[in-house]
């Protein structure tokens, strides 16, 4: 009877928080009818890993962009910050970044480059080509890098979304830092129960998940042979135009979009696999470029995680002592 009591008063607590928690989709651009709290014209709310937000900073750092920075967690830095009540009022949906420009958010970190590019002062850098021909195709790589959708799905389609799949051995790394009961808010909360269940699978088996999980192996194998086509094509590009970037000379959002995932491949430990002096070698060049932009430094280096520095050092690690190991993510 007792304990009858005590689960339902528990269910009960259960279901008015996830009442309180609860996420919807958000419109993507800027949300003119929505008055966030500011301090600055320009704010962002993001987070030291995650792919969009890396990309928002690069673009803020080279727009030259002063903003009050928001770290909000995610699971794999801390805890689900993201999908508490505060954060929640900020996006709806729950996830990071969110540049917030005079009060009004604007939702997807491709739209908020674009904004941000627009809404700069003249003196600023201009990052958005004159031509219609360039501007077109800027247009096109920002696409194939975005993470557009369910992130994991459409790998096809952009590099962006063949970057979460790519990312979980690095995920695998990074939760040994976490506790379960962490994760067992997003269990609880987590307005997409598959990322939680997929947290703990990573906790639970290691590396090793990579083995005995195939739908995890499928994913992570799919995403590999998709980055592989995207890098293929980016070699083209880079070859047709010679460089140093994706327009030729006109540094772009373009490549504002690539540095970030450039900047994930290196967290990985995997530049070599998509970006190899041999293989690919205006990748390599590329990558040379666009990591001695000041920007790198601003907007990436020094938002550096130590749950990050320490997954990348750990999977090192573990691929040098595990040729198998090795071959199963390198393919
Ligand atoms: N398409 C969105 C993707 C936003 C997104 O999925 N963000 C991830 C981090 S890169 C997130 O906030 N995830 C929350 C979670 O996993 O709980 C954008 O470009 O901003």
């Amino acid at each position: 009877m007792i304990l009858a009591g005590i689960a339902l008063t528990l269910c009960a607590l259960w279901y008015f928080e996830n009442k309180r928690r609860r996420t919807h989709s958000v419109q993507a651009g800027l949300q003119g009818d929505t008055e966030l709290p500011h301090e600055q014209e320009f704010e962002l709310y993001h987070n030291a890993l995650s792919l969009c937000s890396m990309k928002s900073r690069l673009c803020l750092a080279e727009l030259e962009i002063p903003y009050k920075s928001h770290p909000v967690d995610l699971i794999e830095t801390g805890c689900y910050e993201n999908i508490r009540s505060p954060f929640l009022r900020v996006n709806p949906a729950g996830t990071v970044p969110v540049l917030v420009h005079n009060g009004h958010p604007i939702y997807e970190s491709h739209e908020q480059i674009r904004y941000a590019a627009e809404h700069v002062p003249v003196s600023s850098p201009t990052l958005v080509p004159h031509s219609p021909l360039l501007r077109e195709e800027m247009e096109y790589w920002i696409d194939r890098s975005s993470i557009i959708g369910d992130p994991i799905n459409h790998e096809s389609e952009s590099a962006g979304n063949a970057v979460p799949g790519q990312t979980f051995p690095l995920f695998i790394t990074m939760i040994e830092r976490i506790s379960f009961w962490k994760i067992l808010e997003g269990l609880l909360f987590h307005f997409d129960k598959r990322r939680p269940l997929m947290f703990l699978a990573f906790k639970l088996l290691g590396l090793n998940v990579l083995r005995k999980s195939r739908p995890l192996s499928a994913i992570f194998t799919q995403s590999r042979a998709q980055m592989h086509n995207h890098f293929d094509a980016l070699e083209a590009k880079l070859q047709q135009t010679g460089g140093p970037w994706i327009l030729g000379d006109t540094f772009s959002l373009a490549d504002v979009s690539w540095l970030a995932i450039y900047e994930r491949l290196r967290q990985l430990n995997a530049l070599h696999v998509f970006a190899g002096r041999e293989e690919r070698p205006a990748c390599a060049q590329y990558w040379d470029n666009l990591e001695m932009r000041p920007s790198y430094q601003e907007a990436i280096r020094a938002h550096s995680h130590p749950i990050v520095v320490h997954g990348t050092q750990r999977l090192c690690d573990a691929k040098a002592g595990s040729p198998a190991l090795r071959e199963l993510l390198e393919g």
